[in-house]
C-alpha cells in the first residue's frame, strides 16, 4: 500500500531548550558544549551561530575564535532527555506509530491521516504549532512516501521548515543532491564515491547496480535503492525492532541430526530474509531448544563482525546446537534461531572483505527470487529434506508455529 511517511527533527535542539528557558539567549549566537576555554567540542550551535561558521564537532577554542561573542553552556541532559520526552507525547497525540531515532529525531506514518486533517500538510502544520506552543521550540518536518527522501527533505527544509516531496516526484528531487546528503553515506564512501566521479545522488542513482554490489557489497544495494528514492523500510515503534526470531514446535520429539540441522537451516534462512527486509545486520545469535521434558535452553553468540548473512546465522546457529546436543541427551521438542543485537549496515560500508560480500551478493540474489517466486523456490541442500516432511504453501513451509508463515 502506498505510504505518507514524515520525519520530524527539532532545530538546534540543545540549544533551543536553553533559549525557551532563558529568553535572554533568544537570537543570539549561543553554544552548548562547555565553556569557550575548555577542551572538547561544540554539541549544538544556535542558527546565529552557524552563521559565524559553527557546527557540531567542532573544537570549543575554534568556536570561540570564529564567534567570540557567542554564549557558551555546559549544558545538562536532564533538561533535554524532559524536552524529548514531551516532543515525543506530542507527536504521540497524533499518530501510533512512531519511531523515535534519536532524543529529537522521529518518523511517523501518517498514511491515511489526510481525512482527519485536511491533508498532511496540514497535519504537520498542526505538529509544529503544538511544539512551539508547548515546549516553545522550532522543528522542521519532511513528508514523503518513504524514510529516506523524508529525512532528506526535513533536513533541507531547516530551520523551521516544512517540505512535501510528491509522489513519483522522489528521484527527481534527490539528484541534485550531493552524495553526503544520503544517509549510509559516511566519510569513506563519499571519498571512494567521488574518486569515481560520483558526486551527486543522481548520478550515484544511475550507477550500475553490479558496481555498487561488487564495491560495497549489500550496503551497495541500499545506497541504490536511496538513492533512487525507494526504501521499504517501515516505521518501526520501539522495541519492534530488538530482535528476529523463529521457532517451531516438531509433529514428534526427535534426535534426528539431519532434521534438526534442516530445519535450523531454514529457521535461519527466515529470519535472515527479515533481517535483510528490515535492512538491519545483526551482532548476536541465539539458538533456543525445548526439550521432550520441557526444560528449554537458549545459548548466544556474539559475532566478532555484524551480519545479515544466511550462512552465518546458520554457521553459528550449527555450532550452538552442537554444543547444547553433545551436552544434553533427551529428543528435541522444539527448535528456534534469532537474531539480536541489530545494528544499520551503515557501518558495513567501509568493510571491504571479499568473501563477506560474495555471501551478501547469494542473499541479495535468493531474496529476489523468493520475492517473486515463494520463500521455497530455493532451498539450500539442508532444506530440501524439510520437502518431505512439511507441507508446502506459497508461502513457505507450513510449520507448527503460525509466525513461520511470515
Ligand atoms: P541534531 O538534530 O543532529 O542537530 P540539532 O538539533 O542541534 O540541529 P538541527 O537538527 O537543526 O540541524 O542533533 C540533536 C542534538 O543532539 C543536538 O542539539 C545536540 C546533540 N548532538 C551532540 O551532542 N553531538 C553531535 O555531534 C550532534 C550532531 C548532536
Ligand atoms: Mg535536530
Amino acid at each position: 500500500m502506498a505510504r505518507t511517511i514524515m520525519h520530524i527533527d527539532l532545530d538546534a535542539f540543545f540549544v533551543s531548550v536553553e533559549q525557551a528557558l532563558n529568553p535572554e539567549l533568544q537570537g543570539k549566537p549561543v553554544v552548548v558544549g562547555g565553556s569557550a576555554d575548555k577542551r572538547g567540542v561544540v554539541a549544538c550551535a544556535s542558527y546565529e551561530a552557524r552563521a559565524f561558521g559553527l557546527h557540531a564537532g567542532m573544537p570549543l577554542t575554534t568556536a570561540s575564535r570564529l564567534c567570540p561573542q557567542a554564549t557558551f553552556i555546559e549544558g545538562s541532559f536532564p533538561k533535554y532527555r524532559d524536552a524529548s520526552q514531551r516532543f515525543m507525547a506530542i507527536l504521540a497525540d497524533f499518530s501510533p506509530s512512531l519511531e523515535p531515532v534519536s532524543l529529537d529525531e522521529v518518523y511517523l506514518d501518517a498514511t491515511g491521516f489526510e481525512s482527519i486533517y485536511g491533508s498532511i500538510w496540514q497535519m504537520a502544520v498542526a505538529i509544529k504549532q503544538r511544539i512551539r506552543d508547548e515546549l516553545g521550540l522550532c522543528s522542521s518536518a519532511g513528508i514523503a512516501s518513504c524514510k529516506v527522501v523524508a529525512k532528506i527533505a526535513a533536513e533541507l527544509s531547516k530551520p523551521d521548515g516544512l517540505l512535501e516531496i510528491a509522489r513519483g516526484e522522489e528521484r527527481s528531487f534527490l539528484a541534485p543532491l550531493p552524495i553526503a546528503k544520503l544517509p549510509g553515506v559516511g566519510k569513506k564512501t563519499e571519498r571512494i564515491l567521488s574518486g569515481l566521479g560520483i558526486d551527486t545522488i543522481g548520478k550515484l542513482s544511475v550507477m550500475p547496480l553490479s558496481a555498487l554490489k561488487s564495491r560495497f557489497g549489500a550496503s551497495g544495494e541500499l545506497l541504490h535503492r536511496y538513492a533512487n528514492g525507494i526504501d521499504n523500510r517501515e516505521v518501526e515503534p520501539p522495541g519492534a525492532a530488538k530482535s528476529i526470531s523463529r521457532e517451531t514446535t516438531f509433529g514428534k520429539d526427535t534426535k534426528d541430526r539431519s532434521l534438526l540441522e534442516a530445519t535450523l537451516r531454514y529457521l535461519g534462512e527466515r529470519v535472515g530474509a527479515e533481517l535483510r527486509r528490515r535492512g538491519r545486520q545483526a551482532r548476536c545469535v541465539t539458538l533456543k531448544l525445548r526439550y521432550a521434558d520441557f526444560t528449554t535452553i537458549a545459548r548466544s553468540r556474539t559475532l566478532k563482525q555484524a551480519s545479515n548473512t544466511d550462512q552465518t546465522i546458520f554457521d553459528t546457529g550449527l555450532e550452538l546446537l552442537n554444543k547444547a546436543l553433545a551436552q544434553e541427551k533427551q529428543p528435541v521438542r522444539l527448535i528456534g534461531i534469532g537474531v539480536s543485537n541489530l545494528v544499520e549496515p551503515g557501518r558495513q560500508l567501509d568493510m571491504f572483505d571479499p568473501s563477506a560480500q560474495r555471501l551478501e551478493q547469494l542473499n541479495i540474489a535468493i531474496d529476489r527470487i523468493r520475492d517473486k517466486y515463494g520463500f521455497t523456490a530455493i532451498q539450500t541442500g539442508r532444506t530440501l529434506q524439510l520437502k518431505e516432511i512439511f507441507p508446502t504453501g506459497g508461502e513457505g513451509y507450513t510449520l507448527q508455529t503460525p509466525s513461520l508463515s511470515r
